[in-house]
């Protein structure tokens, strides 16, 4: 049968299950990546399960998130990551060192391998040919010690590339227009594979900007061919031998197929607040910026800040305009260094950031009330910039350095025409520098026996869920709306630096519809805990999109939270509650969500029962007032993660069984 790049990686790697869409999978990861903000849980995890060594062929641990470093917090972190990374077999890519998923798409991934990682935009790797998951980081931490990771075989929609883009129109305006048609809803359970006469047309990094974004759209992941482009990026980076071929089969058959010509693009933005509200620049052009980034795993390759330098060559930034530029690697801003186009940026009256997520996470450089900012970043949710009620467009970095110029949104094709500025063409460069000075590799087996882990007081082992109860009586803590994201659930920015500490972070889960004077959710929580009944979450459509930070689960689980009733759940944040024990239930029909008031108490008799093997629960009001039916789309590992307690839980109860078959 004719196969799509997805299925022959999957079937390469397939350790249990079929490989049928919908039907749940086993497969063997070869390369897991965590970064700091996932990490710490991912390694204290790693270490409650007791492996010792990571199994996997390479797995390697990144800081780039939590790097602001006010309080002991976040140094506590990185000592310990670096420490307990050398103790176990793993890579650790110090502070400074770049974004996880530019770093690991220039030095790691390679194409045809599994990569899983605990964070949501490791698809990025699926620029280079890698199957590459986004998924939490107790599931990281399970394929780090060798285990199977769990997934729902997608459904494949094929994206056909014809034609080419034309200048000052990017990558990113692929995306985005993707976005405008998909949303950011309603993708679950569907996997995204390029092909077509274009794609020899992009090269690896215009690729993984593309695979980035799949994350916003929801899909489990998104994958290029390998082919002349893969190789020469792969010989660029002195790792030839890391390429191997890789196309669908002549006469794949996709679930779906969507058609973009790259010739008729136009540069575009998502407005605020959300990735999938797509407007053509020339729809909003004119309007005044008072701040511009460049970076974030997106958009901060060698490729994208050469084309800003050479852009802004002898030129001077807007004065109205802060500009500032966050290159995704410290090989990245070396060659810029190198080059001379560091200069070029600095003269122009850049503000140089450090190599590492910063203002994409909501770590500096908020903007100021009232006024919009386009950043190059992938994400756009409100607040997420740690300012209130923020307008914040996410552009290409080639419309992003055209707004730069001129202090307002401009179509980057009109800088000829302006400023008599010529699209620099870009070519990937032969040979990047490659410096690997901050990358440490493990100890070996003999010296980590021997070695300490550095255990700061701030970082908690997470506590780890009670069983479920026979039956279910709780209450409604909150009610939400349509696509509410893990940023309004966890807080990050100045909120990063509690990850460690899951009872100090808890008492900010939805901190974002606190209201002054009312008692917060955590409160409201605690009481309800106290009182011996379990927490619900209400929600609509799409609830969990967004990054994969598990602590969305985890830190309202820590505060008695039992079900999350929604009318759909996201892909990762469904296996994240799913693996702390908290039972995700669907409304069987949506309209019910409007029967539900905050502070209902709901039951739900024979819940253990139910889970073991009904996919339909039956929610009734205590009062009488109204019964609604849920919908339990689970599968069999699923419910016995539920029974067992959580993912932990299971793993050692399986370890232990296998123990005693020996
Ligand atoms: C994000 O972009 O939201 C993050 C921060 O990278 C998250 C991970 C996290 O919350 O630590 C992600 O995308 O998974
Ligand atoms: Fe970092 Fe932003 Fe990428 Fe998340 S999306 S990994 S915060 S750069």
């Amino acid at each position: 049968m004719a196969e799509t790049i997805v299925y022959k990686i999957l079937a390469a790697h397939l350790k249990d299950g079929r490989l049928e869409a919908g039907e749940q999978t086993g497969i063997k990861i070869d390369q897991t990546l965590t970064q700091d903000a996932t990490g710490t849980t991912a390694f204290l995890l790693f270490e409650s399960i007791g492996a010792g060594r990571a199994r996997t062929d390479l797995s390697v641990s990144y800081i780039d998130h939590n790097m602001a470093q006010f309080g002991p917090e976040n140094h506590n972190d990185h000592l310990y990551l670096q420490t307990i990374a050398a103790k176990s077999g793993v890579y650790h890519s110090r502070a400074g060192n770049g974004i996880c998923h530019q770093v690991h798409l220039e030095r790691f991934a390679k194409p045809g391998i599994t990569l899983l990682g605990s964070d949501s935009h490791t698809p990025t790797a699926g620029g280079i040919g890698a199957l590459a998951i986004g998924a939490g980081g107790l599931d990281v931490a399970v394929a780090m010690a060798g285990g199977p990771f769990y997934l729902t075989c997608p459904k494949i929609l094929g994206v056909k590339l014809t034609g080419r883009l034309p200048d000052w129109v990017a990558a990113k305006d692929v995306i985005l227009k993707l976005l405008g048609i998909l949303t950011t809803k309603g993708n679950v359970g569907w996997a995204i594979e390029y092909f077509g006469p274009a794609v020899a047309t992009l090269t690896v990094p215009q690729r993984a900007t593309i695979t980035n974004m799949g994350a916003e759209l929801g899909v489990t992941t998104s994958i290029f061919p390998s082919d002349e482009q893969t190789r020469k990026f792969l010989a660029a980076q002195k790792r030839e031998n890391d390429y191997r071929a890789l196309s669908a089969d002549a006469g794949a058959i996709y679930d779906r197929l969507i058609e973009i010509n790259l010739g008729e693009l136009e540069p575009m933005a998502a407005c605020p607040s959300s990735p999938d509200n797509v407007k053509k620049i020339s729809e909003i052009e004119g309007m005044e910026v008072g701040q511009i980034a460049i970076g974030s795993c997106t958009n901060s390759s060698f490729s994208d800040l050469i084309m800003a330098a050479r852009t802004l060559k002898g030129r001077r930034i807007n004065p109205m305009v802060e500009f500032a530029v966050a290159p995704g690697s410290r090989d990245v801003l070396n060659m810029l260094a190198v080059s001379g186009a560091l200069t070029d940026l600095i003269s122009a009256g850049a503000r140089i950031l450090e190599c590492a997520c910063g203002p994409c996470i909501g770590l500096g450089l908020s903007p100021a009330e009232g006024i919009a900012s386009l950043r190059t970043f992938n994400r756009n949710f409100s607040g997420r910039s740690g300012t209130k009620d923020d307008m914040i467009y996410l552009v290409s970095p080639e419309t992003a350095v055209a707004s730069a110029l001129t202090g307002n949104i401009t179509d980057p094709r009109r800088l000829a025409e302006l400023l008599r500025i010529e699209y620099p063409k870009i070519e990937l460069p032969d040979e990047f520098i490659v410096n690997d000075n901050m990358i440490e590799p493990p100890l070996s087996e003999k010296e980590a026996a021997k070695a300490d882990v550095i255990r700061g007081t701030t970082i908690v082992v997470p506590q780890q869920p009670t069983k479920l109860s026979k039956d279910l009586k709780g209450e409604v803590l909150i009610k939400c709306g349509d696509k509410i994201t893990t940023d309004h659930i966890m807080p990050a920015g100045a909120f990063l630096k509690y990850r460690s500490n899951v009872p100090e972070y808890s008492s900010f889960v939805f901190h974002c519809f606190n209201e002054k004077g009312k008692p917060t959710f955590a409160n409201r929580a605690a009481k309800v805990k106290a009182s011996g009944l379990a927490g619900i979450i209400v929600a609509g459509a799409s609830y969990g999109q967004g990054s994969s930070r598990e602590h969305a689960a985890l830190c309202p689980m820590y505060l008695g939270v039992r079900v999350v009733l929604a009318k759909s759940i996201e892909r990762i944040h469904k296996a994240n509650l799913i693996n702390f024990c908290v039972v995700p239930i669907e409304l069987a029909d949506a309209g019910d969500y409007d029967k539900i008031s905050e502070g209902d108490k709901l039951r739900i008799d024979g819940f253990t029962e139910t889970i073991k093997n009904k996919d339909e629960v039956k929610i009734i009001e205590e009062t009488g007032t109204y019964e609604i039916k849920g919908k339990l789309n689970l599968s069999k590992r699923d419910r016995e993660l539920l029974l067992a307690g959580g993912l932990l839980k299971y793993t050692l109860e399986k370890a232990t069984a296998r123990g005693k078959e020996k």
